[in-house]
């Protein structure tokens, strides 16, 4: 068996089945978490390994072309160009384009032994979590039975495309389906009560049913409920409606659905959106006050007890400096050498493009580990070849699910590709780095992450899908009134701005693509926005802000409100360049995530 690692809630368990010896398909487990089916990816996966842009072999960008090199020729060249710049000026990029703890996290050892710059790893999910943990000292909650067991609201997440499980059980469950979002996503349009909002203003929606709740509940209350209590006074249906667009007799049967204790799905999506880490925190205490501890559910990654600081070297070696995401395009010239893997940051990241751009002048050297010829790897001076994960033995655990698989190669790799931690091992002795942290075998420092999780790795290894122990999410104590957020100098009760802007720029997931893969697959998503008929100016439109502008086609579409602009996925525009050149970079306050689901825009014709 062997488990998807792409970011995804889903993390579906596969059977490989061979024709002749060969790789033909990946069968979807049967029973939990995989309930024999899955997405348009996992069903392409095998196409995939033989695809024209595989990277096969190293490659060095020359003055006038890209040769092929040997190993041993840019394990020494990245070496030195490496050691030629001082640490503070190395920066390595890398993020979840696989989730394996081989190929993700061990890696950054290199880097952390050595002293270079760091991302914060924010650019997805550690707005919301750092935001609910301010509350209830953790991000976790609901697990997969649950989803089946009663109400489900999905609160900015499309999750008919992006979570399909999860979305799956709760529909069959035949239980009340509600969802809030900005526009009528595939999600809006197949549950009981859908919710459409203003962008942002989230947390205005949840605050107004928290005010709603105890004036009709028999809330117990607990640690600073009566500063909760006060706070939530003056989000009245009256201010509710001005606010987010909903109407009060919608606050109202919003107000029923969660009386009757649903699962509140917290999409990571409020990470990415103005106000939305106090959204998801608002969201959250909903569920304090119905009494009802383990009755969200956001990520679950910090559940399991793996210890992913190990195996990035955390716990005895620190970046020289961490630079937010959403801030490494526009920081870009403070560094001279960057490193990526396992991600696509020039097409990824808020005005990625820069990279691009710093490579081309010579500004930085940028060198990419990849099984695919990406954006990012089209941009650099050397090219490692990666396996993919069907390609290599790693260990996978899921952010929604609680199983922890073993992955073992279930195709042959290309003969000139190797795995992340070989290239790590190699570029220390090149480099001639001697650091403990690296004479530690990647293996036994899985062993090690995996020690507070009740399994061992050879039990692990035996097994191979282990389900692990689930955290009692039904006790513990929350904090209405964060104590936590007042000692970081942060808000103690959720806060509300109201956003600026006449038009948002926003991005629902695509079922063809996570993120930016599998377009050697499906091809390039359209350059094409959706607006209402009401914005609709031209057949081709340009979208500019202070970062720049980019030239889409247009589509209007009565799915778009008015003042809502929709790109699906995440790809480029009518000329090639990244969306992200225009998206906000600017960092969340409680985990750093952009904001760039509520990117303002204007919009002209061509
Ligand atoms: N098919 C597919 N699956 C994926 C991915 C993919 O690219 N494709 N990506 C994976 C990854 S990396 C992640 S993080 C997750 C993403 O999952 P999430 O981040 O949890 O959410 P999404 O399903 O992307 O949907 C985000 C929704 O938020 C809505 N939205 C935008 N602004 C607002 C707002 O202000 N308020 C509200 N209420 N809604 C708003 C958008 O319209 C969209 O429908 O999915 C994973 N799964
Ligand atoms: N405009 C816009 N921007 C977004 C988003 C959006 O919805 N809209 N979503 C945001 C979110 S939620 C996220 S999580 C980020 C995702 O940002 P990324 O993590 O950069 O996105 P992916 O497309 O998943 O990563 C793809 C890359 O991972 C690499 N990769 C895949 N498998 C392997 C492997 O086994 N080994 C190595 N070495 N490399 C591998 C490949 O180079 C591939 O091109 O993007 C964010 N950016
Ligand atoms: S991308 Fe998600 S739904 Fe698709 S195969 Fe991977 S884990 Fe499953
Ligand atoms: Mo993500």
């Amino acid at each position: 068996m062997i488990a998807c690692t792409r970011d995804c809630y889903d993390t579906c368990i596969f059977t490989p089945v061979y024709r002749d010896g060969e790789l033909i398909r990946l069968k979807p487990l049967e029973g939990p978490p995989t309930f024999g089916f899955t997405c348009a990816r996992g069903a392409g996966d095998v196409k995939r390994l033989k695809a024209p842009n595989r990277v096969k072999t190293p490659l060095l960008r020359g003055e006038r072309q890209v040769v092929e090199v040997s190993w041993e020729r840019v394990l020494r060249e990245v070496a030195e160009r490496m050691a030629s710049e001082e640490p503070h000026r190395v920066l390595h990029i890398d993020y979840d384009g696989n989730q394996g703890l081989l190929t993700w996290y061990y890696p950054a050892r290199l880097f952390n032994a050595m002293g270079a710059a760091s991302t914060d790893y924010s650019i997805c999910s550690s707005e919301g979590r750092e935001a609910i943990k301010l509350h209830w000292g953790r991000a976790y909650g609901a697990m997969p039975e649950d989803f089946s067991k009663r109400p489900v609201i999905f609160w900015a997440i499309d999750a008919a495309v992006s979570f399909i499980h999860g979305w799956t059980l709760a529909k069959k469950s035949g239980n009340r389906l509600a969802a809030v979002d900005v526009w009528m996503s595939t999600t809006m349009k197949n549950v009981d009560l859908p919710i459409l909002i203003k962008p942002a203003t989230d947390v205005v929606l949840a605050l107004g049913v928290a005010r709603e709740i105890i004036q009709r509940y028999n809330v117990e209350g607990g640690r600073g409920f009566r500063e909760f209590v006060k706070h939530v006074e003056r989000y009245t249906p009256t201010y509710v409606s001005r606010e987010t667009g909903v109407s009060p007799s919608q606050l109202e049967e919003l107000v029923e659905f969660y009386l009757a204790k649903p699962l509140s799905v917290i999409g990571m999506a409020l990470s990415r959106i103005e106000n939305g880490g106090d959204a998801a925190r608002a969201i959250s205490l909903l569920h304090a006050l119905l009494g009802d501890p383990g009755g969200f559910f956001y990520s679950n990654s910090e559940a399991w007890g793996i210890d992913f600081r190990y195996l990035r070297g955390l716990h005895m070696a620190s970046p020289s400096r961490v630079v937010p995401m959403g801030l490494v395009g526009s920081a870009i010239g403070d560094f001279r050498f960057v490193y990526v893997w396992n991600a696509n940051p020039v097409l990824t990241l808020p005005q990625g493009d820069r990279i691009a751009t710093a490579a081309a002048r010579g500004d930085i050297t940028l060198v990419v580990h990849t099984p695919f010829m990406d954006e990012t790897a089209q941009a650099a001076h050397l090219v490692l070849p990666a396996p993919t994960y069907l390609e290599k033995e790693d260990v996978v655990y899921s952010y929604w699910h609680n199983y922890l698989i073993y992955n073992t190669p279930v195709a042959n790799p290309p003969a000139g590709s190797r795995p992340e931690v070989w290239v790590v091992a190699k570029l220390a002795e090149v480099l001639g780095l001697d650091h403990p942290l690296l004479r530690e075998d990647p293996w036994v420092a899985v062993e090690v992450a995996l020690r507070n999780t009740g399994i061992t790795l050879s039990e692990l290894k035996a097994r191979r899908v282990v389900p692990l122990s689930k955290p009692n999410v039904g006790v513990g104590e929350v904090e209405f009134y964060s104590t936590a957020a007042l000692e970081r100098g942060l808000p103690p009760l959720p806060q509300y701005k109201p956003p600026a802007g006449r038009f948002v720029l926003t991005f629902p997931p695509s079922p063809l693509y996570t993120n930016s893969q599998f377009r050697e697959v499906y091809g390039e998503p359209p350059p094409k926005v959706k607006m209402n008929p009401a914005d609709y100016v031209s057949r081709c439109v340009v979208l500019y802000n202070e970062f720049g502008q980019v030239e889409v086609e247009a589509e209007a579409d009565p799915d778009v409100p008015p003042g809502v602009v929709i790109y699906v996925g995440v790809g480029r525009d009518k000329l090639g360049r990244p969306i992200n050149a225009i998206v906000r970079g600017d960092p969340g306050l409680y985990g750093g995530t952009p904001k760039l689901y509520t990117t303002y825009v204007e919009v002209a014709p061509c």
